[in-house]
C-alpha cells in the first residue's frame, strides 16, 4: 500500500470514529424530546385561549421503547404527532386541552384520582358529556391521567371498552379513542410546572412506578409557562 494510500485509509477511519462519537453524544445526551411551543403569536396575561392536543398510547412504535405506553403531542406548526411530553405556554391563558385516549385501562390505585380538579369549572367533557369524576373501581375505564401537582390539575382519560381491540402502531391515527377536552388557566408566575399520569402503567418495573412513569416524552413532562 502507497504513503498516500495509508494516510488516505487513516484519515478516513479517524473520521468514522468521530462521527460515531458524534453520533453517540448528539443522539443520546444532547437528543432529548424537544418542547412543543403554543406560546408564539400569544401576548401572555391577557387569557387569550391556547389549544393543545394529545393522545396516550399502549405502546411507542416510534421510540427505543416501543413496547411502552407514552403520551404523544400534535405540532401546532405541522399538525403532525410528536413523541414528546415537553409543551410551553404563555402565562395567564386559557389552556383548551383535548387528549385523545388510544389505550386500555389500568385500574386507579385510589379513587382521588378519578376526581377531577384544577380544570375550569371542575368538570371535563368525556365523549360529549360532561363529568366532574371517572369512576375506575366501578368499571376498568381509565386508562392514563393529566395530572400537574403544581396547579392541582388533575384529569383521568378515560379508555376504550375493555372487549376493544386497540391501536397497535404508534402515534394512533385510527382505532378505538375517547376524546376528552376540558380547559385550564396557565399560571401567572413563569417557570417548569412538571406533570405526570397517576396510574402506576410501567408494566414490567417495580410497583409500576419505572420506565415509561419516570422517562420525559412517555408518561411524564413539563409545562414551561413563559411570559
Ligand atoms: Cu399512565
Amino acid at each position: 500500500m502507497s504513503l498516500a494510500a495509508r494516510v488516505a485509509t487513516l484519515v478516513l477511519a479517524f473520521l468514522a470514529v468521530v462521527a460515531v462519537a458524534l453520533f453517540v453524544v448528539f443522539h443520546y445526551f444532547l437528543g432529548g424530546p424537544t418542547t412543543i411551543d403554543f406560546s408564539s403569536g400569544v401576548k401572555a396575561d391577557t387569557g387569550a385561549t391556547v389549544h393543545i392536543t394529545l393522545q396516550e398510547d399502549p405502546q411507542n412504535t416510534v421510540s427505543t421503547h416501543p413496547d411502552w405506553v407514552s403520551y404523544f403531542i400534535k405540532s401546532p406548526k405541522t399538525g403532525g404527532w410528536v413523541h414528546t411530553t415537553l409543551f410551553k405556554v404563555p402565562a395567564g391563558s386559557r389552556i383548551d386541552v383535548t387528549i385523545l385516549g388510544y389505550d386500555g385501562c389500568t385500574p386507579l390505585r385510589n379513587p382521588y384520582w378519578g376526581k377531577i380538579t384544577g380544570t375550569i369549572g371542575q368538570t371535563v367533557n368525556v365523549n360529549g358529556e360532561t363529568v366532574s369524576q371517572l369512576n375506575s373501581w366501578a368499571g376498568c375505564n381509565v386508562a392514563h391521567t393529566f395530572s400537574m401537582p403544581g396547579i392541582g390539575l388533575n384529569v383521568p382519560v378515560k379508555s376504550p371498552p375493555l372487549t376493544a381491540t386497540l391501536c397497535g402502531t404508534s402515534p394512533c391515527t385510527s382505532g378505538p379513542h375517547s376524546v376528552e377536552t376540558f380547559s385550564f388557566m396557565s399560571p401567572k408566575v413563569t417557570g417548569s410546572y412538571f406533570w405526570q399520569c397517576r396510574i402506576p402503567c410501567g408494566g414490567g418495573f417495580i410497583d409500576g412506578f419505572g420506565g415509561p412513569m419516570q422517562t420525559i416524552g412517555f408518561m411524564t413532562g413539563n409545562m414551561v409557562v413563559t411570559d
